[in-house]
C-alpha cells in the first residue's frame, strides 16, 4: 500500500493540471446542467458562494477529465485514476488562490442494480426476471442476516419484483405461496416501477431497518445493464456473486482477491487481460448464470460528488454519470444532479 501512495503522489499535481485542461473541454462539449450550476451559486454572500460554487465544480469538471481519459475501455479497475480521484483531490489546494476540492468517482458498477431485477424487451416490452441477480440479491440477504431462511429471502425478492414489474401478477406463485401470504405492507397495488429510493425497500415485509442499513451500500437503483464488476465491486458484493458464506473458511479466496486487484505488481496483467479474476476465483465458484450472465469487467455508471471547500464554508454536488466507451472520446452524460 506504501507503494500505491508514493506512486499517487507522484503523479498527483502534474495529473491534475492536465486533466483540468482536458476537463474544460470534456465540460464545454457536455450539455452542462446550468440551472444545477445557478443554483450552486445563488445565495445572499453571493462573493463567497460564487467561489465555492467554482471551485465545486472545477471538482465535477476534473472528475468528467478522469473518466473521459481513461483509455483503457474494456476494464475499470480501483488502480485507475478516475478511481484515485479523492487521492488526488488532496492536491487540488495547488490550484486556487484559496480553497481546494474533494472530489469522490464510485463506480455504480460495483454494486447489485436492483431495478434490473426487471429487465424489457421486444416490441410489447414484454419483462423478464434477470435470474442471475435474482440469486445474487437472495445471497446477500441471506448473508447478511442468518436469521433469514431461504423461502424468506425468495418472498423478499419475489415482492420486490412485483414491485417493479408492470404487471399486476404475483411472482412465484407456482410454488404454493399464495397472494394473502405475500408481503407487501400497505401497498396494493404495487407501483409497478422501478424504485426510487432504498427507502422504499422498508415497505417490504422481512426487510427491517438493520436489514436496509447492511445491504444498502451493496445496491444501487440505476440501470447499470444488470451486471456488476468484479474488479470494483466490495468484498460483501463478491460473496453474494460467488456464493461464499462470509462465516466459511473460503472468504479467502475473495480477501486475497481484493487485495491483489490493487497491487501494482499485477496491474500490466490485469490490464492486458479482463478475465485476470477468473485466475484467482476458481471456477467451482461459478456465478449464478455463468461469467457472462452477472458479471462485467467495464463499468458505464459512476457516482461524482465534489465538495468546494474554503475554510469555515463548503459546498457541492452531487449526481450520476452515464458513460458510453463506444464512442471516442467516450461520451458523458449527466443522468441527474443535486447541490449538497
Ligand atoms: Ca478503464
Ligand atoms: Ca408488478
Amino acid at each position: 500500500m506504501k507503494r500505491h501512495n508514493q506512486h499517487i503522489n507522484n503523479k498527483g499535481i502534474a495529473l491534475i493540471l492536465t486533466l483540468i485542461i482536458i476537463g474544460i473541454i470534456v465540460v464545454l462539449s457536455l450539455q452542462f446542467n446550468t440551472s444545477m450550476m445557478s443554483e450552486l451559486y445563488s445565495s445572499t454572500n453571493l462573493d463567497n458562494e460564487i467561489s465555492l460554487g467554482s471551485i465545486a465544480e472545477s471538482g465535477v469538471e476534473f472528475a468528467l477529465a478522469l473518466l473521459s481519459a481513461d483509455d483503457i475501455k474494456n476494464i475499470d479497475h480501483l488502480m485507475e485514476d478516475w478511481a484515485l480521484a479523492s487521492e488526488y483531490s488532496k492536491d487540488s489546494d495547488a490550484l486556487f488562490e484559496e480553497g481546494s476540492f474533494d472530489v469522490e468517482i464510485i463506480d455504480l458498477c460495483s454494486m447489485i442494480p436492483v431495478n434490473n431485477l426487471v429487465t424489457y424487451s421486444g416490441v410489447s416490452m414484454t419483462s423478464k426476471v434477470n435470474q442471475g441477480l435474482m440469486i445474487v440479491l437472495k445471497r446477500l440477504l441471506k448473508y447478511s442476516d442468518p436469521d433469514i431462511e431461504d423461502f424468506e429471502a425468495d418472498k423478499i425478492v419475489h415482492t420486490l419484483i412485483d414491485w417493479i414489474d408492470t404487471d399486476q401478477d404475483t411472482y412465484g406463485t407456482s410454488d404454493g405461496i399464495t397472494p394473502e401470504n405475500w408481503t407487501y405492507q400497505d401497498m396494493v397495488p404495487f407501483p409497478n416501477e422501478s424504485m426510487k429510493s432504498l427507502t422504499e425497500l422498508l415497505n417490504i415485509n422481512g426487510i427491517d431497518e438493520k436489514i436496509l442499513f447492511d445491504i444498502s451500500p451493496q445496491l444501487t437503483l440505476e440501470d447499470n445493464g444488470g451486471k456488476i464488476n468484479v474488479y470494483t465491486a466490495n468484498e460483501h458484493v463478491l460473496y453474494a456473486l460467488f456464493g461464499i458464506q462470509p462465516d466459511e473458511p473460503e472468504v479467502k479466496v475473495i480477501k486475497d482477491f481484493i487485495e491483489d486487484r490493487t497491487d501494482e505488481l499485477y496491474l500490466e496483467d490485469i490490464n492486458n487481460d479482463p478475465n485476470w479474476y477468473r485466475d484467482w476465483i476458481p471456477s467451482y465458484y461459478p456465478p449464478p448464470g455463468g461469467s457472462v450472465a452477472v458479471i462485467t469487467t467495464k463499468s458505464s455508471y459512476f457516482h461524482i460528488s465534489s465538495i468546494g471547500k474554503k475554510a469555515p464554508a463548503q459546498r457541492g454536488v452531487q449526481g450520476v454519470v452515464k458513460r458510453d466507451s463506444t464512442s471516442s472520446p467516450a461520451k458523458l452524460t449527466m443522468e441527474s444532479w443535486e447541490v449538497i
